[in-house]
């Protein structure tokens, strides 16, 4: 019977444009699943989008949309991108579609039924960017994961009954599969061992979500709902046979990929839905790092992103995967530079396999007319050409097992420690002296060590494949092998090439870049920074994980007399905000904490106003705020913008406002 393979990579939020932070997630999966195809398992591959929620809300509202059409766009966008890069992928699942909604609303009822779900009352801290319920912060305490300021939500909810699951989530643990790697299998264990509260499941101060069933005044908790899109993808929920079939075959998961910010979710709530429900939880979670740029993950709301496309203009798809998985170790962070990207692209791509691959089928091509050359098994074999082929063997065995561990970096060090051993053998063995030469045993000599090449060429792009599917198919093809998809890779061995193949058309596979390549890509980048910072209010820049600060709230005065332009103007983010709450803060007579909801987020601002307004009269108002204000902070807390206020002469401080109506997150300009 054919073995089966079901992987998954997050579903991705469509508040940002894709970038290559999420390319990596799904680089890692696509290599997985297409390794996967050629060992002859029937693999599923899925991706998808996650469009529901107050994040997601917030942000259409900000860019002036509906949530379904600016969910339309970005998944889009999502969607074009994978196909760019040769993604894999068997099916795209957007959360908003009706069969993904139908299907999770039948998980809830099933929950509900078994009587895993009561009604209760939430009140505490929320981050709506990592759309998490925080247990234990206080209002104002940022969110430990992502550092935004949490928001304080009191309202009626559903409540799911985790806390029943503690000791069979450990009991899971236990198994090492479970979570990889170890590091943040320790940290789930502790998490869990400190005691787990029942988990609110429904939001009911917002409607952008799938209504709960015979309740629609409530939500489902965007993550049960996004959580859900695996088996819901599959067929969990339809009744449809040929659905029920696949989510029989499908379910559970090999191989669930993630970032390291969405452990809990996976590894906590994720199993214990799926116990509730009755159905097996998925075999491994594989956690990976982040990928850093210029010192801090790469994210929208940093604004340091890079983007894919710049990198597949200039260098192409394969040189973007093999660079992630060749330099981030898989579990850690790894930074991203232009630099490191073409260095690690000539040295090992344009001077290392596509070198070995030109030289060796150039020369077979020269003194073989272009046909795969008989090795000699006589007197003129020597030890060096033993010594490839057992390092071939040794290549095949360790890559496999390094790659199934999900250490890429490994595992593609040891493939490209056979291609310098081949190199080395080249130049040693000098082919090209012996092709000038007409004797007999120059002959013979110069057909082992093509031969040779040739074949550890060989192995080395079928081990590759998954990770550069298109320039390995194209060597393949040069080396007159046809179509590498057919390749069974569970049985490569050395000494398969077949004698006397003859080669296809032999064409430089991976081009030297110059220096002008990281100009290049870097300039793009800096175009399309430009052209976002004028994009409006969608690409507003958003927090930076160490919450932008501001001093109180004092008018701006500019030096007397002195014009600026009208771009000077434009670098000053206003926007009208929200006063959700307002209080005091203690020992400081003049300073008021505020959370001031902006349209995308709320944010912390401490405003030098307490002598002018009593906390309770400004909840609920509308107020200007300096939105893109370097960061600051006041009395040990951080502050995170400006309230602009006119400041009257006796330094009064009175705050502006509107006369009319406006909404929340509209940008002044
Ligand atoms: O978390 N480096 O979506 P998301 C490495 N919708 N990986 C990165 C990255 C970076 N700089 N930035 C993002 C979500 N990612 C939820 C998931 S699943 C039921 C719901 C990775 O768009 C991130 O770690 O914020 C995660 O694995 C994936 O992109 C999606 O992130």
């Amino acid at each position: 019977m054919t073995r089966k393979f079901y992987i998954t990579t997050p579903i991705y939020y469509v508040n940002a444009h894709p970038h290559i932070g999420h390319a990596y997630t799904t680089i890692a999966c696509d290599t997985i699943a297409r390794r996967q195809r050629l060992l002859g398992a029937e693999t599923f591959f899925l991706t998808g989008t996650d469009e529901h929620g107050q994040k997601i809300e917030r942000a259409a509202q900000a860019a002036g949309k509906t949530p379904q059409q600016y969910a339309d766009t970005i998944s889009a966008e999502f969607r074009q991108l994978w196909k760019r890069m040769g993604i894999s992928n068997d099916d795209f699942i957007r959360t908003t579609e009706d069969r993904h909604k139908r299907r999770v609303q039948a998980l809830f009822r099933k929950l509900r039924d078994d009587g895993y779900i009561y009604k209760g009352t939430y009140t505490g801290q929320y981050c709506v960017s990592c759309e998490a319920y925080i247990d234990g912060a206080q209002p104002g305490d940022p969110c430990p994961t992502c550092g935004r300021i949490t928001e304080t939500v009191r309202e009626d909810n559903y409540f799911f009954k985790l806390s029943t699951f503690q000791e069979r989530l450990l009991a899971l643990y236990a198994n090492p599969e479970f979570i990889r790697p170890e590091a943040r299998r320790n940290e789930v264990i502790s998490f869990v061992r400190s005691g787990l509260r029942d988990l609110s499941i429904s939001r009911s101060t917002f409607t952008w979500g799938i209504p709960v069933p015979d309740d629609p005044k409530h939500v489902i908790y965007v993550w049960l709902d996004a959580l859900a899109n695996y088996i819901t993808a599959i067929g969990y929920g339809s009744s449809h046979p040929g659905a029920q079939e696949a989510f029989k075959k499908f379910w559970p998961a090999d191989v669930q990929m993630i970032g390291k910010e969405i452990v809990r979710f996976h590894c906590v709530y994720w199993p214990a839905f799926l116990m509730a429900a009755g159905l097996e939880v998925p075999k491994t979670i594989g956690a990976h790092g982040w990928l850093l740029f210029e010192e801090s993950k790469m994210s929208k709301s940093r604004g340091n992103i890079v983007r894919t496309e710049t990198i597949l203009d200039v260098l192409g798809a394969d040189a973007l995967r093999y660079f992630l998985l060749r330099e981030v170790v898989f579990g850690q962070d790894g930074s991203f530079s232009f630099d490191a990207l073409v260095q690690r692209y000539n040295s090992d791509l344009a001077n290392g396999l596509g070198n070995l691959a030109s030289r060796t089928l150039t020369m077979i091509n020269r003194y073989f007319r272009g046909e795969v050359p008989y090795p000699s098994r006589g007197a003129s074999k020597t030890g060096a050409d033993d010594a490839v082929a057992e390092a071939a063997r040794k290549t095949i065995r360790e890559f496999g097992a390094l790659f199934d561990q999900f250490q890429f970096s490994r595992a593609l060090e040891t493939a490209w420690a056979l291609v310098a051993a081949v190199d080395k053998y080249i130049v040693e063995n000098e082919p090209w002296a012996l092709g000038e030469r007409q004797d007999e045993d120059s002959r013979s000599r110069l057909a082992t060590v093509l031969y040779t090449a040739a074949e550890a060429l060989r192995i080395v792009t079928a081990l590759a494949y998954p990770v550069m599917p298109e320039a390995t198919a194209k060597i393949w093809s040069q080396l007159g092998l046809g179509d590498i998809k057919k390749l069974a890779l569970s049985e490569l061995a050395w000494g398969q090439l077949p004698l006397g193949t003859k080669l296809g058309e032999v064409q430089p596979v991976f081009p030297r870049a110059d220096k002008s390549a990281i100009e290049r890509m870097q300039k793009m980048e800096e175009e399309q920074k430009g052209a976002m910072l004028t994009e409006a209010p969608a690409a507003a820049p958003v927090l930076t994980s160490v919450p932008q600060t501001a001093p109180a709230a004092v008018p701006a005065v500019s030096a007397a007399g002195e014009k600026i332009s009208i771009d000077d103007f434009a670098k000053i983010e206003l926007r009208v905000g929200l006063v959700k709450v307002a209080e005091r803060v203690p020992k400081a007579d003049k300073l008021l904490r505020l959370e001031v909801d902006i349209g995308t987020e709320t944010r912390q601002v401490l405003a030098g106003i307490a002598e002018a307004y009593a906390p309770e009269t400004l909840i609920g108002r509308k107020v200007v705020i300096v939105a893109n204000l370097a960061p600051r902070k006041l009395r040990g807390m951080e502050s995170n913008g400006m309230i602009v206020a006119a400041s009257l002469e006796d330094g009064k401080p009175v705050l502006a406002g509107f006369l009319e109506d406006v909404p929340v997150g509209a940008r002044l300009k």
